[in-house]
């Protein structure tokens, strides 16, 4: 073939071809040189070996082969946002943190949602927990509250973490599974570590599969120490309530929103947040004394433990609103380095070995992550109000000494000498006092696992309760080895009968082992904590909700724009789904564009739905297996449907029952439709199976 020159800018079409001038800028390499060409490396002749000296080249290449850093070795997988947080009172009383004194002070924030056990490119329904990461910017330094969407942890001591999260994750000789713990190694893990079972109360409810991380608490989980101005230390626990309610997804539609949208949470953040819908959380404590901690049942140092807000309420000081997505996912998102160590004055650490664990983790994992020890240079994790010391140099140093002095003592004086010590605040650890020999050894304060474990399935209504006894049942039905099945029965038993029947009944398992042997009795007497259950804490609302509307050609105008207005009056937001792509004529000749055909978008990536075929769609609807299931996991996962006469084609070829029930609402009666969906969900009918 005969070579020769060919402009590869012609034929590509379009404005990604445009030239610099005007508004765009000329590209350049790193140190600012214009570009002349960015299709053809440079070459030897038209057909020969690319020139080492081609600088933009070697440039671009280079960068891009080293764009990856290591991902967290937990939580991975996030996504963030910018806020502000607003407090509402001042708390001088109880804390001299500067965040806390000024009623109405506004506060930058931000927040980092994670999963924990997936990579960073796994789904976000996983069955896990949620990380709930708050860096807020005070006027005192960065204060990074690292909490999580689940109040208690797996683990006492920070020294088990690391066999408890190889447990998790892919077991290490097959890399598989990837972001679930159904599977041996997690469970043949939990089974011989009884002091996880509160937790696995809770993972094995639905608040380790959220709606949407608008819809989740948050706890900071450890007990910390409030300290004011006058030295007084109380303890404190921290909460996060978020203003639109409680709401988790059921197991079945969390595996099917994973293969049609894995993305489902980001996206749900990002929409909300493009959409000036900003979600909001209230910041709450629990303040207690030394008084309170000695009486209390359990030691609140252990953070395999909760203090049931019936016992000391969540007293609300502030709300945070997330109202700004990053520009950069990368220079934000994933390069936050969150720390518990970060704490401000009048906020210090409590004794929990959690805790304690936790802070030099955090700092640890920045250096390897990160690459160096000037982390804190990164504007994602710079502080906002002045800093000055003495650290300096190391790999990307941004920030250096200015001047001679880069020690101190100095006789330098006045500003060339730097930075001193503060005479008044500062960070000044509380003087607690300690007593004791130096032993590995673990408080029996810290033996019952299994009471408040118990607490907090009771504290479930019936439907929850069957959710964890099913996840559970899931789970372990994953689990290839025999014993492991039956040594995680024998501590169910000591939770709670009922469940440790249903699992058995579900794993087909006949003769129940004994219950493990606790370290110290089970308590049965620890009452009800409503504070524990999702669906007592609903939102009694549909607003930031999602209903997906079917239609077809000829779908009549003034039913679709009725549900539509009554929709949008709720906040709900609203999303078209076709049988094709593009767009359908309505019955009055209007186009309307589709978001979704229905191959696409599954019944469960919305909340409620209505399904408002024209007679001649709804036969072409019942003919599709992907509409019939739309109609069928409707049915299947509760949800709330509206519907007009032609769906029952539909209906009756997906196998619904032929009356129906009363979660299908007819759509002539929009405003009863919207005020249904503020339940969220028709659980008469999981009751009535
Ligand atoms: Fe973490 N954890 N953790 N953790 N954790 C990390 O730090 C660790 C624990 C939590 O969005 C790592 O920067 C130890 C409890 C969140 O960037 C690492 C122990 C709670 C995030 C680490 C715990 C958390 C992390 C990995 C046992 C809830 C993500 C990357 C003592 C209160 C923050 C990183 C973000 C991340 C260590 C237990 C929450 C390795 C040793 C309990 C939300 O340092």
């Amino acid at each position: 073939m005969a070579a020769s020159d060919y402009d590869t800018r012609t034929g590509q079409g379009g404005e990604t071809h445009q030239q610099a001038g005007g508004d765009v800028p000329p590209l350049t390499t790193q140190v600012g040189a214009p570009v002349s060409d960015d299709q053809n490396s440079l070459r030897a002749g038209r057909r020969g070996p690319t020139l080492i000296e081609d600088q933009a080249f070697r440039e671009k290449i280079f960068h891009f082969d080293h764009e990856r850093i290591p991902e967290r070795v937990v939580h991975a997988r996030g996504y963030g946002a910018h806020g502000f947080f607003e407090t509402y009172d001042s708390l001088s009383d109880i804390t001299a943190a500067d965040i806390f004194q000024r009623a109405g002070e506004r506060t930058e924030v931000f927040v980092r949602f994670s999963t924990v056990a997936g990579n960073k490119g796994s789904v976000d329904l996983a069955r896990d927990v949620r990380g709930f990461a708050v860096k807020f910017y005070t006027k005192e330094g960065n204060w990074d509250l690292v909490g999580n969407n689940i109040p208690v942890f797996f683990i006492q001591d920070a020294i088990k973490f690391p066999d408890l999260v190889h447990a998790a994750k892919q077991e290490p000789d097959r890399a598989f599974p990837q972001a679930q713990t159904a599977h041996d190694n997690f469970w043949d893990f939990i089974s011989l570590m009884p002091e996880s079972m509160h937790m696995v109360m809770w993972i094995m409810s639905d608040r380790a599969i959220p709606r949407s991380f608008r819809f989740m608490e948050g706890f900071g989980v450890h007990s910390f120490r409030f300290v004011n101005a006058e030295g007084e230390a109380r303890f404190v626990k921290f909460h996060w309530k978020p203003k639109a309610g409680l709401q988790s997804v059921i197991w079945d539609e969390a595996l099917r929103i994973n293969g049609a949208d894995p993305d489902f949470h980001r996206r749900d953040l990002w929409d909300a947040i493009q959409a000036g819908d900003h979600p909001e959380w209230e910041l709450g404590v629990q303040v207690f004394d030394q008084d309170f901690a000695d009486s209390f049942d359990f030691d609140i140092l252990d953070a395999t433990k909760i203090i049931p807000e019936e016992i000391l309420p969540v007293r609300p000081i502030g709300r945070m609103v997330l109202n700004r997505m990053p520009d950069n996912f990368f220079a934000e998102t994933e390069q936050v380095a969150f720390q518990t160590g970060n704490i401000v004055p009048g906020i210090d650490f409590s004794e929990d070995p959690l805790l304690q664990g936790r802070n030099f983790s955090y700092l640890d994992t920045q250096l390897k992550r990160l690459g160096g020890p000037n982390f804190n240079h990164i504007p994602i994790n710079a502080p906002r109000c002045p800093f000055h010391h003495f650290q300096q140099d190391g790999h990307m140093a941004m920030h250096n000494p200015r001047g001679r002095a880069n020690y101190e003592p100095n006789s330098w004086g006045g500003a060339q000498g730097g930075p001193r010590e503060v005479a008044q605040g500062g960070i000044r650890a509380v003087p607690v006092a300690y007593d004791g020999r130096k032993a590995r050894v673990r408080s029996e304060t810290f033996a019952d696992h299994y009471s408040q474990a118990r607490q907090f399935y009771v504290s479930q209504t019936a439907v929850e309760r069957k959710h964890m006894a099913d996840a559970l049942t899931f789970e372990l039905s994953k689990v290839r080895t025999r014993p492991i099945r039956l040594r995680m029965l024998s501590h169910l038993l000591n939770i709670h009968d009922d469940l440790a029947r249903a699992v058995a009944q579900g794993l087909g398992i006949k003769d129940l082992p004994a219950p493990a042997e606790p370290a110290v009795p089970p308590r049965t007497d620890l009452p009800e904590s409503p504070a524990l259950s999702i669906l007592k804490n609903g939102p009694d609302s549909f607003a930031g909700r999602k209903i997906g509307v079917l239609l077809t050609e000829g779908s009549d105008a003034a039913e679709v724009k009725a549900i539509v207005d009554a929709a949008k009056a709720e906040g709900a937001v609203v999303q078209f789904i076709g049988p094709l792509a593009g767009s359908v004529t309505l019955s009055d000749g209007t186009d309307l564009d589709l978001d979704e055909m229905v191959e696409g978008a599954p019944s469960a990536i919305f909340d409620a739905v209505a399904i408002l075929p024209s007679a001649e769609g709804a036969a072409m609807l019942a003919a599709m297996p992907a509409a019939r299931d739309f109609a069928a996991t409707t049915w299947a996962h509760y949800k709330f449907a509206a519907f007009n006469d032609a769906a029952r084609t539909l209906f009756a070829r997906a196998g619904l029952p032929d009356g129906l029930d009363g979660g299908f609402l007819p759509a002539s009666d929009p405003g009863a439709f919207v005020a249904a969906c503020r339940r969220l969900r028709f659980w008469d009918r999981q009751m009535a199976a």
